[in-house]
């Protein structure tokens, strides 16, 4: 087996709405993400890990682990409060701030550009339906980043999920739901201007910076799908959903192309998004350096049963039927985690086969985690070992993935330390690092740091070895 080598980025993931806090600190302004209900006993974002006034202290926990990485996202509104454009001096001063402190450890900043916060203005103004709107702000947006941190950020991500978003949109609370096919149309539309706005800022970002070795790419969220059985009917379910779920997202990416098998979906049922002249001329320009991607878990389906398109999505799961593509099912053979979701390592070497096979690409893991309701002893102690097992199978296949060839450069859990998951609250735990609140505002923020955190600053410092 190959050995994981001493550059390998060993760090852990946050997003800015999520860990931050202060929301309207500092000339911040709202993002769509301060608007969305939670349910009762569920946090909203407001104050979430306050990270925004505790970030010295976070960033000296994650180089006490060794981290080589971390990996956080800017958030938009913050840069950029309103449709003027015009940036926020205060907002880049948090983010060079942390930029510096990070350097000052020797850990490399990966620094996603968009993570789930538009922009409530650009929301309130036709949001990523405007494409003469929403490409020219978020190309804005991103150049400022590259002018103020070119050199000193290394690794860029440009859009966190988008693939999500597009499919999930309605359950993360982003998008209401119109009419079943209505509705995906419209995403599709949507989609097709995100491409377009991540080509020109990859484009751009080649042409005019990253010198230095600056690299940028695409962080959607892969998982491989499996059919429910050898049937040929749910095969060709598992293949057809890989395509919608996966890759016509970095067939754009990196090939310049619609994936066909999607194409065709789209046409039979009339959601094929407009493509104006020039555009795929445009999507083809912009080119990724390495491929970051999410793998939490992998998927099952089978042939299709319902009739009618169901939209849906629960607290536990995210999940919908499409009549002529697939059925989801719960892969029995798979444990679960508390909150339900499946766990399966193995899919992790799957899908890094996957996207080597179709892309040969580097691949950075920029989330990968377990949510738990952790538990603070009387003594100021977590004991998440499941968290540790979790993470234990997944870090163990990373010597097989290199000794396949496959590129994989570093390994980025979520969360570098405990923050407000998406639509679940902050019961739901992924840090290495316990924030002492709760999903009705008691607590005091203090840091402590959980097993687990002990068990990663092993893992790091022996390369990948010492797993125990
Ligand atoms: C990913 C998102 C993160 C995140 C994580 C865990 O989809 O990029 O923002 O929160 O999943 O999901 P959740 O918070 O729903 O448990």
């Amino acid at each position: 087996m190959k050995k994981i080598p001493k550059d390998f980025l060993w760090g852990a993931s946050t997003s800015a709405y999520q860990v931050e806090g202060a929301t309207d600190a500092d000339g911040k302004g709202k993002s769509i993400q301060d608007l969305i209900p939670q349910k009762p006993g569920v946090s909203n974002f407001a104050t979430t890990s306050d990270h925004y006034n505790h970030w010295k202290e976070d960033v000296k926990l994650m180089a006490e682990m060794g981290f080589k990485s971390y990996r956080f996202s800017i958030s938009w509104p913050r840069i950029m409060p309103d449709l003027t454009g015009n940036i926020n001096e205060k907002g880049m001063k948090f983010y060079e701030n942390l930029i510096d402190e990070l350097i000052k450890y020797k850990i490399e900043p990966i620094v996603t550009i968009w993570h789930f916060d538009l922009p409530l203005e650009i929301h309130n103004a036709g949001g990523w339906d405007e494409r003469d709107l929403a490409i020219p702000l978020f190309v804005k947006y991103s150049k400022a980043l590259f002018e103020r941190f070119d050199g000193k950020v290394k690794y860029w991500l440009t859009i966190n999920e988008q693939n999500m978003m597009i499919m999930f949109g309605h359950v993360l609370g982003l998008v209401q739901v119109t009419d079943g096919y209505k509705h995906l149309k419209n995403m599709y539309q949507q989609n097709h201007h995100m491409m377009i706005a991540q080509a020109e800022v990859m484009k751009m970002y080649h042409d005019n910076f990253g010198k230095k070795g600056g690299k940028i790419g695409p962080a959607p969220n892969i998982a491989t799908v499996y059919p429910k059985t050898c049937d040929p009917k749910d095969v060709n379910a598992a293949y057809r959903t890989s395509a919608i779920r996966n890759w016509l997202y970095l067939d754009l990416s990196v090939k310049g192309i619609y994936n066909q098998t999607v194409w065709q979906w789209f046409e039979s049922n009339n959601i094929a998004p407009t493509i104006k002249d020039g555009d795929m001329e445009i999507i083809a320009q912009g080119k990724p350096d390495f491929i970051g991607y999410n793998y939490y878990n992998s998927m099952t389906v089978e042939k299709p049963e319902v009739k009618e398109l169901v939209l849906k999505g629960s607290d536990q799961q995210l999940a919908f039927d499409i009549p002529d593509v697939f059925k989801a099912f719960k892969n029995d053979k798979l444990q679960q985690t508390k909150f339900r979701w499946g766990v399966d390592p193995s899919g992790f070497l799957q899908t890094s086969r996957e996207l080597n096979d179709r892309y040969g690409l580097p691949i950075l893991l920029t989330e990968n985690g377990l949510g738990h309701e952790d538990v603070l002893t009387k003594d100021g102690k977590i004991h998440d070992e499941y968290r540790i097992n979790f993470l234990r199978e997944h870090i163990k296949l990373i010597p097989q993935i290199l000794t396949e060839g496959i590129d994989l450069i570093g390994y980025n859990p979520w969360s570098a330390i405990d923050l407000v998951s998406t639509h679940q609250g902050i019961k739901k735990r992924y840090g290495f690092v316990y924030i002492d609140r709760d999903d009705e505002g008691n607590g005091d923020f203090k840091r402590y740091k959980k097993d687990s955190f002990h068990w990663y600053k092993k893992v790091i410092s022996s390369d990948g070895e010492d797993l125990d």
